[in-house]
């Protein structure tokens, strides 16, 4: 079926506005694809009643055709068409009547709205230039018109501050290029043929559920299932063996099993002749990381570390699976580089679910064609500036010149960002114009001066590349868009509009900037079809035989690029600065996580409903019995978490989830659910990774005391 989708000219049509389904009044259903910002991207199935403006969805169920969620969808958008029609829908604009952050609002015409928006952004361009205003988005909806149609070409056409999107992913990528030379690795579906899997910094039972099936069907011919992670997460709780180093340590432990597979010839030769640079550079590098030396920084057994490295060295198919809880630290960007080089050491790359299994978006990226979809010409040579989402308060309080208009669609900062009350302070600027396109009043809309009304993933047609398989999908849109609720790109067109723009690219259909993203698809045949697997290399194994992007053509276990950017040459274990051997660790002594942890949240998205928050409890603090004695905390008694960024009262939850000094609060919550009005990202650490733009949430000091 791929090959078929690609490479043939699509009719020439401008729009898909007649539906795809029977038009008559009367029950039918339409295929789409989830938008969330999860690996998943299911296919869905929504039943849908009447016609026209009229036509109301009924029920949603996934669709069983997918091929990769086959009909099965989650406790987050079981429940999806609550979501749509929420009596807490925005679906009108809105202007703020008291002062930011109160939620006092009152619905305005889009003409109203349009009129203050044009001219306040106008206002700010010519006062200030267009560095002044600066878009804020993540992935709320990944679909491409979505994040990037219209948007992008407009900030490029009026050259605002450039946003660096590196909260989620990038910094992966970043590490295993530089040791690759790309961040292509296997699909996580080959995860089937491997007889060891590494679930590493991942929670794939919570966070890629419909990833949980293809694991459990390796183990049915025998693979062995490793987790290696600071919290016994459901997924720890499933594995054959549960490896629990303390967090941010595990540079050190991957220094130690290459120490071990070196020490022990456990290499694979031939593999690492041909195909790898700098043997021993590295060898030299982990000589003195020893399983014993390791063992002090990651609180694992040496024994452990030598088991775990010869299992992983001796064991064909090898897997190791991660996605991004890793690279939430000061050192991620290393943790991922260090993580690369096992795979080339052991040869594991040989085989059918061999190899290093992360994002496999970047397979979905090649076929998109980013200078057409996002149109940096448009800058015509200006150089402005980029800033770095995860220093939101930063940006907001400090950043010379200022920001003076921000226009924020897909995210919710306020809640997602670290250092959440810098943020606060940040939006909370009188001369500061805030635009929110949402579909709720989030913590952040309440700053804003205008809310303008989004159209939800039944209400918008696009297209949905995946990021955890490989099937790349078309969303039909299944009803109208709700009251005066409109899609991202249609947002950014009126706001075009509403700027007196002219230059033509900001006004394109919606189909026509598809076409121009996707130029080798055949939109037609995908959206008949619903989704099409992007090329990927027949045997499953894409570097069997090496063929790395990087100069040398290898992998770089000894790397120039890095030393080029002041970095180690080799992989290297540098502990946080925020962390139990840092400066802080006296005063702070608990490191604190704050992870993904309920079936019912994607992020901040869902906590708000009635059906999921509530259904979560609310929030809490996890603490070992011992931390918790040694403080006088009992089950239920209210705590006081906090260090020099903020304090945040919330319930003790004793678990045994945790090591001694380690803390937890599950994240995702808005601001009133908390009793203090201060969120998880209140306490979290902002300093950015050592490279790779990332940031470290997970490099937080706290302390914990009664309330
Ligand atoms: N239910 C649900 N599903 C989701 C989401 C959600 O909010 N809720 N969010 C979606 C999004 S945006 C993403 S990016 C994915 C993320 O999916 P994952 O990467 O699987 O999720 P995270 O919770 O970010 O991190 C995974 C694990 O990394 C661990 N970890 C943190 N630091 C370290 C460390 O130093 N070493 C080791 N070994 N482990 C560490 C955490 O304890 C956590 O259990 O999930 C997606 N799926
Ligand atoms: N402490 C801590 N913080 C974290 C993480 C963590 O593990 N711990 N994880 C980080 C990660 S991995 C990520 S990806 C980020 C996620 O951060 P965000 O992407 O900001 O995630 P959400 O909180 O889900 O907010 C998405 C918003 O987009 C809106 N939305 C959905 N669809 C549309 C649409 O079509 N149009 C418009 N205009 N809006 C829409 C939703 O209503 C929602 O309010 O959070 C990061 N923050
Ligand atoms: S949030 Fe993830 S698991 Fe749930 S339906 Fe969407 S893609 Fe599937
Ligand atoms: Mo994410």
């Amino acid at each position: 079926m791929c090959q078929a989708q690609l490479a043939t000219g699509a009719a020439d049509r401008a729009s898909y506005d007649e539906p795809m389904a029977d038009p008559t009044n009367g029950t039918h259903t339409v295929n789409g694809i989830c938008h969330h910002d999860c690996p998943d991207s299911c296919g869905w199935t929504v039943t849908v009643e009447g016609d026209g403006p009229q036509r109301v969805a009924v029920k949603m169920r996934g669709n069983p055709e997918h091929p990769y969620s086959y009909g099965e969808l989650c406790p987050k958008v079981n429940r999806f068409l609550d979501r749509v029609y929420s009596p807490d829908r925005v679906l009108r604009p809105l202007r703020r009547t008291g002062p930011k952050g109160s939620g006092e609002f009152e619905p305005i015409s889009w003409d109203e709205a349009l009129d203050e928006i044009g001219s306040r952004l106008n206002a700010v361009i010519d006062e200030h230039g267009g560095e002044a205003v600066m878009p804020f988005s993540d992935a709320g909806n990944q679909s491409i018109l979505a994040t990037q149609g219209i948007s992008s070409r407009l900030f490029h056409h009026i050259g605002a501050t450039r946003l660096l999107r590196n909260i989620c992913g990038p910094t992966v990528a970043a590490g295993a290029a530089m040791t690759n030379g790309t961040s292509l690795g296997g699909d996580a579906m080959d995860l089937e043929h491997a007889k060891l899997i590494i679930l590493w910094a991942t929670n794939t039972r919570l966070t890629n559920r419909h990833l949980w099936p293809v694991i459990e069907k390796a183990r049915a011919n025998g693979a062995r299932l490793v987790v290696i992670d600071p919290i016994r997460t459901i997924t720890a709780e499933e594995a054959d063996w549960f490896v629990q180093p303390l967090p941010g340590t595990d540079t050190a432990m991957m220094l130690a099993m290459m120490h071990v597979i070196i020490r022990d010839d456990l290499l694979d030769h031939e593999w690492v002749e041909a195909h790898t640079l700098g043997l021993d550079e590295l060898a030299e590098a982990v000589a003195a990381w020893t399983p014993a030396r390791a063992a002090e920084q990651c609180g694992v057994d040496a024994d452990v570390i030598e088991r775990l490295a010869r299992e992983y060295a001796t064991t064909r198919p090898a897997a190791i699976r991660t996605l991004v809880g890793g690279e939430h630290h000061e050192n991620g960007a290393m943790f991922y580089r260090t993580m690369a080089c096992l795979p080339a050491l052991t040869g594991a790359w040989r085989d059918r679910g061999g190899g290093f299994f992360r994002s496999v978006g970047t397979w979905q990226d090649e076929l998109i064609d980013e200078a057409a979809l996002t149109r940096p010409d448009l800058l015509a040579g200006r150089e402005v500036r980029t800033l770095n989402m995860s220093r939101l308060g930063e940006i907001l309080l400090d950043e010379e010149p200022p920001v003076r208009a921000m226009i924020v669609w897909n995210s919710n900062p306020l809640v997602i960002v670290p250092n959440a009350e810098r943020v606060r302070e940040g939006l909370d600027r009188d001369d500061l114009f805030t635009v929110v396109h949402e579909q709720f009043v989030t913590d952040t809309a309440r700053y804003a001066d205008i809310v303008l009304p989004a159209t939800t993933h039944i209400e918008a047609s696009d297209v949905s590349p995946a990021w955890g398989h490989l099937w790349m999908g078309w969303n039909e849109a299944a009803i109208e868009p709700l009251g005066e609720a409109v899609s991202n790109s249609e947002c950014f067109r009126r706001i075009a509009g509403a700027m007196g723009l002219t230059e033509p690219s900001l006004f394109e259909d919606d189909l026509t900037v598809l076409r121009a993203a996707l130029p080798a698809v055949d939109l037609d045949r995908l959206r008949a079809d619903g989704w099409m697997k992007v090329p990927f290399p027949e045997s499953g194994t894409p570097w069997a035989n090496g063929g790395f992007p990087t100069a040398s053509g290898r992998v770089e276990l000894a790397s120039d690029r890095l030393e080029a950017i002041g970095q180690p040459r080799v992989p290297t274990f540098v502990p946080p600065v925020e962390g139990p051997h840092g400066p802080d660790a006296a005063r702070f002594p608990l490191q604190l996580m704050t992870p993904k942890h309920h079936t019912r949240f994607l992020n901040s998205s869902y906590s708000q409903l009635p059906k999921h928050g509530p259904a979560e409890g609310g929030p809490f603090v996890e603490l070992d019995a011992v931390d918790a004695a040694a403080r006088g905390l009992a089950e239920g008694d209210a705590a006081r978490v906090f260090n020099d960024r903020a304090s945040v009262e919330v319930p003790v939850k004793i678990t045994e989830r945790l090591r001694p000094g380690v803390a937890s609060i599950p994240w995702g919550w808005w601001r009133d659910h908390h009793p203090d009005g201060k969120v998880a990202n209140s306490l979290t650490n902002d300093t950015l990774t050592e490279w790779g733009g990332g940031v470290a949430y997970s490099d937080t000091l706290v302390e914990v005391e009664r309330a």
